[in-house]
């Protein structure tokens, strides 16, 4: 068995789902509130989410999918006023506990914190978001419970870029052998591996079913919890249904290649 220092969680679609029903509907508010009639459907939002970041992603779908657009002079401050009021959408949406955590991952915190294995977050979003999100589905002081958050804009280049992680573990000061990155999507997994994290568990989700995690070590349904059991999709089982400490420490590096 290999141990681990640290356990570094990617946010969006790891800790809870949150783009369908979270960003896409914040950004389609902002959107409204802005006058603009742009909406991303479920479906559309799919194929946005191919560019990480919030304003990288607008900037994306007026090149993409909206060139009609007639462009304001200042097109980077319009996108960053319409982003400030997306996050201020989504915050509100979080505050109202519209998106819980994935099955297993309070059950997972808790036994890491038990054990005194150390926890951080490593994430394009907002730094807000993140805080948004874990205030209001753990308990009072969870925040504390990351020793490190990398988020947003403190690297120069988001996922699939190794930034966010090389970040995370030189505040850490840890190596890239010492800890297991949890993703969600191929650009997570990706820039995980992209900084050397050889350990990454995948718990996938509607938006990142069908995308090739060949190089995660394991790729689940979700963590597992008393009432969803962990099941494998490539990799390893684990034998009780649940991702637990054990588990994470008899896991190989990679599922094939
Ligand atoms: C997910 C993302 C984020 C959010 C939007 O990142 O791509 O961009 O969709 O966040 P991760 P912002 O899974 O790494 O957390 O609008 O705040 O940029
Ligand atoms: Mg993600």
């Amino acid at each position: 068995m290999a141990g681990f220092d640290a356990l570094i969680f990617d946010v969006d679609g790891t800790l809870a789902d949150t783009e369908r029903d979270g960003h896409r509907v914040a950004f389609n508010r902002a959107f409204a509130e802005a006058g603009l009639d742009w909406e991303w459907s479920v479906e559309l939002y799919g194929s946005l989410l191919s560019v990480t970041g919030g304003k990288e992603r607008i900037l994306y779908y007026l090149n993409e999918y909206n060139t009609g657009f007639e462009r304001p002079d200042d097109l980077a401050g319009f996108v960053g006023e319409l982003h400030r009021s997306k996050t201020r959408h989504y915050m509100a949406l979080m505050g109202a506990g519209a998106i819980p955590l994935r099955p297993g991952v309070a059950r997972l915190l808790g036994e890491a914190r038990d054990s005194g294995t150390r926890l951080a977050i490593a994430t394009t979003t907002t730094p807000e978001n993140v805080s948004a999100l874990i205030e209001n589905t753990l308990p009072d002081g969870a925040m504390g419970w990351f020793e490190v958050i990398g988020a947003g804009d403190i690297v120069p280049h988001k996922k699939p870029a190794p930034d966010i992680y090389e970040w995370v573990l030189r505040e850490m000061r840890l190596g890239a052998g010492d800890v297991i990155a949890f993703e969600d999507s191929a650009h997570g997994v990706s820039s995980a591996m992209g900084a050397g994290i050889d350990r990454v568990v995948v718990t996938v989700n509607g938006y990142t079913a069908g995308q090739d995690f060949s190089a995660a070590s394991v790729v689940l349904n979700t963590l597992g919890d008393a009432v969803v059991s962990a099941q494998a999709i490539a990799g390893p089982l684990p034998s009780n249904g649940r991702v637990d400490l054990p588990f994470l420490a008899s896991l190989p590096g990679r599922v094939s290649g």
